[in-house]
């Protein structure tokens, strides 16, 4: 063996010796609704745990034991916070005492107030992250990207801002791999734990060792041949959703016109017992990964001079539905035509049901669009208290039990959260626009109840 080889194989054991005894000091940086969830899971294997996040309201929080995920619990938060193997850092210092360092930075588009113009990567929060930890990276330890981006950034924009300040080799002295998150938002039925884990190492060597490691968190891992595979097996996977249900929301558009109900046909296709999978119209898309992550990957095809006709089609109907929902509304609202402004309620306004998320969600882009038409908007959320629409205006939850639906042309249910008592809007409101269909799935028929 080479003095190389043989400098690799014991930092290697090294590093083995560490996983398999729990003494690996695992540090997170980022501690959103992936990094914090991976606080808990390391913790809960045993491993000495520093979370770093820019954000000091963030860390001060989690030192007073309180969580600001949905999914996770104060007691969650409290148990780990208050033990002497877990810390919360603002600064990046200690990073030069962890074993593994694990980024879950954002990994966002840049911002624009229009919903329907076409977006670019924003990689700076990403970058500035691995910057900041380049200053701390030492001989052995071993990094692990989580932020989705698109295939090549762990190898061309990562490692190289690594390498550069270290004189460090990958897969000799330090090792580098991308294994992508897949959090699933205020899902019960899939426990972290639970939902497989890629991996994909700069060198076999990186990958063995992130897998060796990444199989005391997760009940199953699988080993990719690069990073770039992991990278884009993280965008194909967001992709297939945001163009099947930029697909149904296109079809929702055309069975309007053809007077077809687009509800009764997906459950009709969905009694074919193989090869097909049902979406539904709505709204639009949020989220923090749907509407976002497959653009990266639209952005990497049109940088390489090649094209995803497919994903960009499908974003732009996606963007395009808080439009049609105006469309919509206005015939509706023209139907019973009464002077003075318009008033509208809308019910829900988070991207999806029992969520308390209101990234990238439609509802926002509506109000918008509702106000600058000159509607009265105002809205019920049992999750969100109050909003900030982008031009700053502010505004407040109704309470539920004291809406007045008489006061209201129309109701319009933007995110169906289970908690909502929909008989009750039924009987009282004026007349519901119900772009989730929620009504009728609760056995709520009536005539002045119309959906897509
Ligand atoms: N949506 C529709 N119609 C559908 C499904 C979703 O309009 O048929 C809308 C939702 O209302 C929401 C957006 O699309 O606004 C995204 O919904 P989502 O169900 O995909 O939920 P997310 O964004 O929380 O997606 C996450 C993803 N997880 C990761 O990327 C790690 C996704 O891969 C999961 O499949 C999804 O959770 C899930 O199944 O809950």
């Amino acid at each position: 063996m080479t003095s190389e080889n043989v400098q690799v194989a014991r930092l290697g054991q090294l590093l083995e010796s560490k996983i398999n005894n729990r003494t690996a000091h695992v540090g997170i940086v980022g501690l959103g609704y992936v990094g914090l969830p991976l606080v808990i899971s390391n913790w809960t294997a045993g491993y000495q745990v520093s979370g770093f996040d820019i954000d000091p309201i963030k860390v001060e929080s989690l030192k007073r034991g309180k969580s600001y995920i949905s999914d996770i619990t104060n007691t969650q938060v409290a148990a780990v916070a208050h033990d002497r193997s877990v810390s919360f850092h603002c600064g990046l210092e200690h990073v030069s005492t962890c074993d593994f360092v694990i980024i879950c930075v954002p990994t966002p588009l840049k911002h624009s107030t229009d919903p329907e113009s076409s977006l670019e990567p924003d990689m700076s929060i990403l970058r500035s992250a691995i910057a900041g930890i380049s200053t701390y990276i030492r001989r052995g330890q071993v990094v692990i990207i989580e932020s989705t981006s698109y295939p090549g950034t762990t190898r061309r924009e990562v490692l190289p801002i690594l390498t550069e300040n270290s004189n460090l080799n990958v897969g000799i002295d330090f090792f580098v791999a991308f294994s992508p998150e897949r959090i699933n938002p205020g899902s019960d039925s899939y426990e972290l734990k639970s939902i497989p884990k890629l991996v994909g190492g700069i060198t076999n060597e990186c990958t063995q060792l992130v897998t060796g490691y990444y199989r005391t968190i997760f009940d199953q891992v699988i080993k990719v041949s690069s990073p770039e595979v992991a990278e884009l097996a993280k965008l194909v996977e967001n992709s297939y959703r945001l163009v099947n249900i930029g697909f149904v929301n296109e079809l929702a558009i055309l069975c309007e016109d053809w007077g077809i109900d687009i509800w009764e046909v997906i459950e009709a296709a969905d009694s074919k017992p193989f090869g097909f999978q049902k979406f539904y119209p709505g709204p639009g898309v949020g989220g923090h990964c749907i509407p976002v992550d497959p653009l990266y990957l639209s952005w990497f095809a049109k940088e390489t001079g090649l094209t995803t006709s497919l994903i960009d089609r499908a974003s732009e109907i996606n963007r395009g539905m808080p439009s049609y929902l105006i469309r919509k509304i206005n015939k509706l609202l023209d139907a019973s035509a009464t002077g003075g402004t318009k008033r509208v309620l809308i019910i829900g306004v988070t991207y999806k049901a029992d969520v308390a998320d209101c990234r990238e969600s439609t509802a926002f882009h509506l109000i918008e669009k509702l106000s600058t038409s000159g509607f009265q908007v105002d809205y019920f959320d049992p999750l969100v208290t109050e909003i900030i629409l982008d031009n700053g205006t502010r505004l407040v939850s109704e309470k539920f039990e004291l809406i007045d639906y008489r006061t209201y042309d129309l109701v319009i249910i933007h995110t169906d959260h289970s908690s909502i008592n929909y008989l009750t809007i039924s009987e009282r409101a004026n007349a519901i626009f119900d772009t989730r269909n929620i009504l009728r799935r609760r056995g709520i028929v009536a005539s002045h109840i119309s959906t897509l």
